[in-house]
């Protein structure tokens, strides 16, 4: 009985919260999509509506930012775990924009999202591999990951720059992707100096963050491997096993209720009351 009561409140629950299924935000470059604090694309003007499962950028409401980068040049990357998995994040380019799902190749994955495939050595259209790896019993959420990357020196003009997380362990999908939609400048382009331009969909300059991609050079993109090694899970309060997330489908849901479980679903019906009541 207690379980059946616990299944129909999840129910209720996963009705409720519909496909928020939050799992990384992408900080920098900006993200194609319009997406809020968690990570999840809006769609239709509908917060959260849309989905970062859909290869290879996610689905929703386009954000139309561009951000405008020299050639070669080393562009600061940022994301925030929203969702806290074990596993890595991919970063991979093109030269175009739109990408197509065929442009990107997800990594091989052994049994149930158990493992991916690590390129040691990146080949295009990887840039980056392995990035931000921690473990599940490591994931805390809100966490921010960030490292340098550099970019292709021949490669010019429109690229989307794809940023793929694994997670482990987890049911299918494995994978959760974000784009930025990148302007490659080339020498005689008038390229920002060290720094990158992010322009609006008008047009217009939005932002000038010339620091993000020489400011972070001391670390060498290591925030996410100190985060992952010697710091460890800040707090208690801030882990969430992967079965304890309601917009993550698990390959085992044989596991008990827990607290913390009963606390996501309990948080879930009370803002659904609340939606109810207004
Ligand atoms: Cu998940």
């Amino acid at each position: 009985m207690r379980a059946g009561l616990f299944a129909s409140v999840l129910s209720v629950a996963i009705l409720g919260t519909g496909s928020a299924t939050a799992h990384f935000k992408l900080n920098e470059p900006v993200d194609i999509l319009v997406t809020n604090a968690l990570g999840d694309p809006a769609k239709g003007g509908v917060a959260g509506a849309g989905s970062q499962k859909t290869r290879p950028c996610g689905s929703g409401d386009a954000s139309g930012m561009v951000t405008k980068v020299a050639a070669g040049s080393t562009l600061h990357v940022k994301v925030t775990e929203t969702v806290g998995h074990g596993g890595h994040y991919r970063v991979s380019i093109v030269n175009k924009f739109p990408a197509a799902a065929a442009d990107f190749t997800d990594p091989a994955v052994t049994g149930v999202c158990q493992s991916a495939t690590i390129m040691a050595t990146p080949v295009l259209p990887v840039l980056a591999d392995g990035i931000f790896a921690h473990t599940q019993a490591q994931a805390t959420v809100p966490k921010v990951y960030e490292t340098d990357v550099k970019l292709p020196a021949g490669m010019t003009g429109p690229a989307t720059l794809q940023i793929l997380e694994f997670m482990t362990p987890h049911a299918a999908p494995c994978f959760y992707y974000h784009c930025a939609q990148l302007e490659l400048l080339g020498p005689d382009a008038g390229a920002p100096d060290g720094g990158v331009v992010v322009v609006g969909p008008d047009g217009g300059e939005v932002a000038d963050s010339g620091a993000s991609s020489s400011g972070s050079s001391g670390t060498g993109g290591s925030s996410g491997s100190s985060g992952s090694s010697g710091v460890g899970p800040e707090t208690g309060s801030g882990k969430l096993p992967q079965n304890n997330d309601s917009g993550c489908s698990t390959a085992t849901s044989s596991a008990t209720p827990s607290l913390a479980l009963m606390g996501v679903v309990g948080v879930a019906v009370a803002s659904m009351l609340r939606r109810r009541r207004r």
